[in-house]
Order: structure tokens, then sequence, then C-alpha cells
């Protein structure tokens, strides 16, 4: 088993990190920033060093800094949780040659789904569904892009290939757009990733988003955990997500499922991993792979048992996968609030003094959160302070749990967003279930 992994990131999920490295016995190692000396996972880790001042590019994402910090305490690996350097190749690849282990996939894996024409390619290529689109990057051919973009069907969407989550992407209704606007996204890529590689793809007009977690170890064995739904979300922040998605099927689930875990065999994924797609009129198309934990994986756990950070914490340190497909059983239903720190109407961030803090509970109520009476919440970083997490044999008696966690839950001296919360557990839209991307938007626009 690894010795001492370090916890490369802050919050709630360093804190569901070293959870999991407690329970499987591996000593842990805190970094955090000057404003972070009091987080919970900080004050109960085995050893803690600063790695810098507040702004993340000076300490969550200092790769000179994490990796001083894992040689000065003899850590053996690093785990970076979400966000920060959790997706970064460069990264991934200095910390495996500087002699650690990488708590991921391999860099190369990292860097092929980091490149969104190149994911598209290869998971197309082993069978996973995509959207209708360029089929490549754009050239610079004028009447190629026109004609391609005709062949798809306005709307379209011009994507950058070093984007995702919601960077540098621009929909086209008309021909009249489409150039003008291809190299628009081409500059703005060029500016913010380095790459002004763009694709095109049809644009989607009401999909739901759903996700499939995969599961793998270092010997070719992949497993799914089944999708989540992810759809209530505000500019590309979800808000909230559930497991299983509503109205899909079991032999839906069983056919991608069947094609993800081939596609991630074949490429030789390692660790945890999730599929993006989106879902329109019955039909699924892969957008993007995150090849990171998810701040969502509890659903998953919830509804499968299988706890993915202790997976991710096994396969890293060489163990093979204790199950095959047949393995894994779906059961029940779980859903996921995310509790920020900000103005339930307005989202403005609402940091400060934490000066009472009461976490719901009872029966299938998960409380994923590092925030303590008398916790400061920092400005520095995202507003995210804890997920709570609602399970019931059906979907119905999940809602209902939560709808008791949200009004059990007390948070004072700071403002949460549990009042959005409260009130869209209550709407019958969200209660029938298979709510598309653009609802919560639509509806937080009408008020
Ligand atoms: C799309 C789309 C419609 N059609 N692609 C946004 C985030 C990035 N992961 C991909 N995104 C989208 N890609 C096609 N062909 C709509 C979105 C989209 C979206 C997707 C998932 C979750 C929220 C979203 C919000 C706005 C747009």
């Amino acid at each position: 088993m690894l010795e001492k992994v370090l916890i490369a990131n802050r919050g709630e999920i360093a804190l569901r990190v070293l959870r999991a490295c407690r329970e499987l016995d591996i000593k842990t190692v805190a970094v955090h920033s000057t404003v972070d000396a009091n987080l919970k996972h900080v004050l109960l880790a085995d050893e803690s060093v600063c790695i810098g001042p507040p702004p993340s590019p000076q300490s969550y994402l200092s790769m000179p800094a994490i990796i001083s910090a894992a040689e000065v305490t003899d850590a053996v690996a690093i785990h970076p949780g979400y966000g920060f350097l959790s997706e970064n190749a460069d990264f991934a690849e200095r910390v495996e040659k500087s002699g650690f282990t990488f708590i991921g996939p391999k860099a190369e894996v990292i860097r092929l789904m980091g490149d969104k024409v190149s994911a598209i390619k290869v998971m197309k290529s082993h069978g996973v569904p995509c959207v209708p689109g360029s089929d490549g990057p754009l050239g610079t051919d004028n009447d190629e892009n026109l004609r391609v973009a005709r062949g798809i069907g306005y709307p379209v969407i011009i994507k950058a290939s070093g984007g995702g989550g919601g960077r540098g992407m621009r929909v086209v209704h008309s021909e009249g757009a489409l150039l003008n606007s291809i190299a628009l996204t081409q500059a703005e890529a060029r500016a913010a990733f380095g790459n002004d590689q763009v694709y095109m793809e049809k644009f989607l007009e009401r999909p739901r988003h759903i996700e499939f977690q995969v599961l793998a170890d270092n010997y070719g064995n992949v497993v799914h955990l089944g999708e989540r739904d992810c759809s209530m979300q505000r500019r590309h922040q979800k808000v909230i997500e559930e497991a299983p998605a509503p109205g899909i099927s079991d032999r839906q689930r069983h056919t991608m499922g069947e094609r993800v875990v081939a596609a991630c065999a074949a490429v030789g994924y390692r660790s945890a991993g999730t599929l993006e797609f989106l879902y329109q009129d019955g039909e699924f198309y892969f957008i993007e792979m995150n090849t990171r934990i998810q701040v969502e994986h509890p659903v998953t756990e919830m509804i499968t048992g299988i706890d993915l950070v202790k997976a991710q914490l096994l396969v890293a340190a060489g163990e093979k996968l204790p199950y095959v497909q047949k393995d894994i059983q779906f059961r029940g239903h779980a859903i996921e609030a995310r509790i920020n720190a900000e103005d339930a109407k307005t989202f403005m961030p609402s940091p400060g003094p934490v000066k009472l803090w009461h976490a719901p509970g009872g029966p299938g109520i998960r409380v994923d959160s590092h925030l303590y009476s008398g916790y400061s919440v920092p400005p520095n970083y995202d507003s995210l302070i804890g997920k709570i997490i609602a399970y019931g044999d059906s979907r119905d008696t999940a809602i209902a749990r939560m709808k008791m966690a949200l009004a059990e839950m007390v948070v004072e001296g700071i403002k949460t967003n549990a009042a959005l919360h409260r009130e869209i557990f209550n709407h019958a839209a969200f209660r029938a279930g298979g709510l598309d991307i653009h609802y919560l938007e639509r509806r937080l626009g009408l008020k």
C-alpha cells in the first residue's frame, strides 16, 4: 500500500481524500496556502506544509512548491483532487519524473483527453457515439468550412480543442455568421489556451448533461459505474446532480456502459474518469472526458456502494480492481446539492467567518463538508463549502430526505445558496425529473 500521500488540494475534496487515506492506513500530508492553515483537513493531517500565498498560481497551482513539499515530507504519491492541477498533463509527468506516483491516469492519456479533437476522435473510433460534426479540426479553407456546416445543418457550435467545461465556444445560427465566428473562436482560443485549433458540431438546443463514471486499474481492467444527470447548472457551474439519470433504461445504461468501457480500455485508461455526454431525444452524444475525480462522485458511490477515492488510491498502489462489471449493482437513487458560500438570489460570493455550522443527518443523508463553527471561508477560492447527498430507495425518497436535510442545516455568519435548493426541490418540474441544461437559467430569468 502507499505509505504516505500528499493531498494537492483544499476544502471538501482534500478532506474527502484524507478520510479515504485514513481508512487505508495511509499517512497524509496536507499542503496549504497562508490563508488556509485552518482548513479542517490541514488540522487533521499527519503533516502539513505551507506552499505559498493565497493566489492559486503561487500555491495550489505551483508545481515546484507541491513537488518540493512531497520531497521534504517523503510522500510517495500525490492526489490532485479536482480543479487546480488535476488535469494538467505536465504536472502528472513532473510528479512521475520526480519519483512520485500521480494518483490519476497516465500523463499521455490526460494530454490526449485534454485535446477535445483527439478525445472525440479516439472515442468515436472505439464505438462511442459523438455529436455530428467536422470530425477533426477546421482548416483554413472557407468554402470547405461552409460546406461542413451546411452538411451538419444550422445551428452549429464552434469549440476550441483546448477548451472544455464551457470555455471557448460559440453558437452559429446562420451561414452569414459562420466564418467570422470561426475566426473569433480561434483568436480567443489562441489567447486563452495557446492553441487556436477549433472544431464544429451540430448545436443541440435542449440537451441534458449525462455523464458516465469509469474506474480502471493498471492491468487493463475497466468497469463503468453508471451515469449521473448533471443538467441542473448555472453558467457551467453544476448545482444539483443525481444518479441514476431519470428515464435512462437499464438497457441504455448497459449499451453505453459497454462502449465507454471498451474505449477506456483501448486508450489504457487508469484511475477514475468521467465521459460527458449530451442526451437529447433518446440519444447520447459524447462531448468530452474528465480525467479526474469529480465533485459529484458521491452520488455514484451511494448507488453502487463503491468508494471511488479509495479505489483511486488502491489502483495507484498497483492493486487490481477487486470487481468485474457484473459485480457492480445499482441500487436506489442519490441526489447531491452543492452548498456554496454565496447569495441565493444574486450568486455573489459570501466569504467570512462561520459563526455556527450545524450539519443535517438522519437516514440516507451524507454531508461532505470541511465547515466547522469558527472556520472562516477565505475569499480567494471557489465558493463550494459542502455537499449534501441524499440517498433513498426511490428518487422521491431521496428528494424527501434532501428537503429535510436542507431544513435542518444551519449555517450562520455567511450567506449560502440553501434557499435556492429548498425552492428547486419543492418545484414540480424538478420533481418530475429529466430537465434540460437550460432549465435552471430559464427559470431564474423569470424571477
Ligand atoms: C454543446 C452544447 C450543445 N451542442 N455542444 C458546454 C460545456 C461543454 N462541456 C460543452 N457545452 C455544451 N456543448 C453541442 N454540440 C451545449 C453545451 C452547453 C452545456 C453543456 C453541458 C452542461 C451545461 C451546458 C450549458 C451551456 C451549453
